[in-house]
């Protein structure tokens, strides 16, 4: 059983910027994360297992759909509540906040935004309550960076579709009751549907031994001639527009959460270095150890202030898809470097369960590839700056 030590850090005085409201939400995800979530983490992780009786608290406290309106169960709230979430969440265990962002960004955003009333009533309301876990499928084993080349396609049968192909690296697939599901129609246009678990040749395979994100279920979802009704397929969408308008907002939670596994390393890092002896004092006062955690703070800082920011144009409905990868690839690297270098403080026990450092890192890993890897979203700022693409 693990004891969440973490203490609050605000060098620039952010809090300034947050209401009321944002202050509420964080604290009661943060004693969430620090009562159920931290104690139990660490064993999942080793175990290479979901802890699935977080669903329900999960739900409770508001990361399923936080800014999808009320009247289909979310919480009607802000985009720097949904960012604030995450960071927590992530703070905690990065596959946590990865089963909040499909479920929010990847499953409940596609069906309110793309979805027929019926398709919103019928599933919303479920997804935000936890009854329902959702899963997104648009990588592909021969198409990861490049969607638009899929070759998962549907077939127009009169009242349903004949669904083929599969899909690969899909968090949350082995244990979801439905999956947004991306594929070409006979037209070429890229289509998106929900696909519930129990249509016939629908099936989703664990992917195992992975080293990262061990508390996060990864699997495939390999249709074999699955008869999806008509009916469950998105109106109106068509294009490669429709999944990656879901990855913007994926993109902006995971900016934030990664702040929040920066400020859980930095925060053990520093708590450490005070605690720790060497040579008769504190490895706190020597001059190496300080230029990390002084850096540390610096670049997470930096990461607050672009990241609330964004949070404040996003909210405007005014953040660009290039804006968003810029977060999150300066967040994501961050994150990444500050776990490397607060594993080092540690020492030797940084390479153990005993601190969450070395799992955090081993999450980032994934963090840093999907949703776009650090190399696509450097190109795509390029591509913004310059008007020239280099894909
Ligand atoms: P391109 O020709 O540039 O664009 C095709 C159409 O899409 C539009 N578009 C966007 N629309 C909304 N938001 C965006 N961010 C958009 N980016 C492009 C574009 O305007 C165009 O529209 P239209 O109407 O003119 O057709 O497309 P491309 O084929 O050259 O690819 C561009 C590229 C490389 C940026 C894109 O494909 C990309 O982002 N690749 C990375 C793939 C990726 O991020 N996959 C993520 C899979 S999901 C996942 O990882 C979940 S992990 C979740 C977890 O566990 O937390
Ligand atoms: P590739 O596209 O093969 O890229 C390999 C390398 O080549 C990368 O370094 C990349 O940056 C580089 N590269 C590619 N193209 C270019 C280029 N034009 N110029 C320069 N460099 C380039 N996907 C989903 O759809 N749903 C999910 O829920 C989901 N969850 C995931 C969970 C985990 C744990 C992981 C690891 C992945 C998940 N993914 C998911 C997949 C993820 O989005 C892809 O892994 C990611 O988009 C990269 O695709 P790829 O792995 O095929 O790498």
């Amino acid at each position: 059983m693990h004891t969440d030590k973490y203490q609050h850090h605000d060098y620039y005085l952010m809090d300034e910027l947050l209401t009321d409201e944002h202050k509420l939400i964080r604290e009661t995800v943060r004693t969430w994360v620090k009562k159920e979530l931290s104690p139990i983490i660490e064993d999942y992780a080793q175990r290479a297992e979901f802890p699935k009786q977080l669903i329900n608290g999960l739900s409770e406290i508001g990361a399923f759909g936080p800014y999808i309106p009320t009247a289909y169960g979310g919480q009607g709230l802000d985009q720097i509540s949904y960012g604030i979430i995450m960071q927590e969440l992530e703070r905690g265990d990065s596959g946590i906040r990865s089963t909040a962002s499909v479920q929010s960004s990847l499953v409940m955003f596609p069906i309110f935004t793309f979805g027929s009333e019926e398709q919103r009533e019928k599933y919303l309301p479920k997804l935000a309550a936890g009854e329902w876990i959702g899963s997104f499928g648009l990588t592909e084993p021969s198409h990861g960076s490049d969607p638009g080349s899929m070759v998962t396609n549907i077939k127009d049968m009169g009242d349903y579709v004949l669904l083929n192909g599969a899909k690969m690296w899909i968090s949350n697939a082995p244990f979801c009751d439905l999956a947004v599901v991306w594929a070409k129609d006979e037209s070429n246009a890229i289509r998106g549907m929900v696909v519930e678990r129990g249509m016939e040749g629908f099936t989703t395979p664990e992917t195992p031994n992975k080293w990262s994100l061990r508390a996060s279920a990864t699997g495939e979802l390999v249709f074999d001639n699955v008869k999806v009704p008509k009916t469950n397929l998105f109106p109106d969408i068509r294009g490669l527009r429709g999944p990656l308008s879901c990855l913007n907002s994926a993109r902006y939670g995971i900016a934030w959460g990664a702040i929040g596994a920066a400020l859980d390393c930095y925060d053990t890092a520093l708590r450490y270095a005070k605690e720790r002896t060497q040579f008769g004092k504190p490895i706190a006062s020597y001059q190496l150890q300080q230029k990390k955690l002084a850096e540390m703070i610096t670049e997470i800082t930096k990461a607050q202030m672009l990241t609330w920011r964004l949070g404040e144009l996003k909210n405007e409905n005014r953040a660009t898809p290039a804006q968003i990868s810029m977060a999150k690839r300066n967040n994501v690297a961050m994150a990444l470097n500050i776990a490397r270098e607060a594993r080092q403080i540690l020492g030797a026990m940084g390479i153990t369960g005993e601190y969450a450092i070395m799992r955090h890192s081993m999450n980032l890993e994934s963090v840093v590839t999907y949703e776009g890897t650090h190399d696509i979203h450097l190109l795509i700022t390029g591509m913004d700056i310059t008007g020239i693409s280099a894909f």
